[in-house]
């Protein structure tokens, strides 16, 4: 059975590349997909990547990507990263992991941004890293799902 990541980002993130680059850099989120991509490639799994500017949106697709079996989520929540106990709620009523990626370092930022809802229902946090931080989280879920190597048998 083929192998498949959900990335999801939330609001505005369609918005990257095109407004404030000393924070978010000049890539786009196509270019943030072919990242993804290639990443992803290189670990035998496909991705399936979208972007809302809608809450209840990015939770229909979290309780998606755990019915479908995926193997996990990269999940970039936005500014509801702050605000939404619906995407928390909906993240800890699955048992898909869920890797938390922030483009800029949030703690590094506004006192309003050292706050995440999904911090303490995501498997992990990755932020500061700009869009690589998406690779990364990719490379972790696919060592982190990966089938024990076979010991050769003596
Ligand atoms: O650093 C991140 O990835 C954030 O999740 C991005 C969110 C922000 O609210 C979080 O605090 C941190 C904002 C996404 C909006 O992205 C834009 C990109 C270009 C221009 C305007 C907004």
């Amino acid at each position: 059975m083929p192998k498949f990541v959900y990335v999801l980002n939330g609001p505005n993130l369609n918005l990257l590349g095109r407004r404030e680059p000393n924070i978010y850099g000049k890539t786009t989120l196509k270019d943030v997909e072919a990242l993804c991509r290639k990443t992803a490639a290189a670990h035998k799994l496909s991705v399936e990547f979208r972007q809302s500017n809608h809450e209840g949106e990015l939770v229909d697709w979290i309780q998606e990507a755990d019915e479908k079996k995926a193997v996990g989520i990269v999940l970039n929540p936005g500014g509801y990263t702050h605000t939404s106990v619906a995407i928390h709620d909906a993240i800890k009523a699955v048992s898909v992991p869920v890797i938390e990626v922030h483009i800029s370092n949030i703690h590094a930022r506004e006192n309003f941004r050292h706050v995440s809802y999904v911090a303490p229902v995501a498997k992990a946090t990755i932020g500061g890293f700009g869009i690589n931080g998406y690779a990364l989280a990719i490379t972790g879920l696919a060592t982190m799902t990966a089938a024990p190597s076979r010991r050769p048998s003596r």
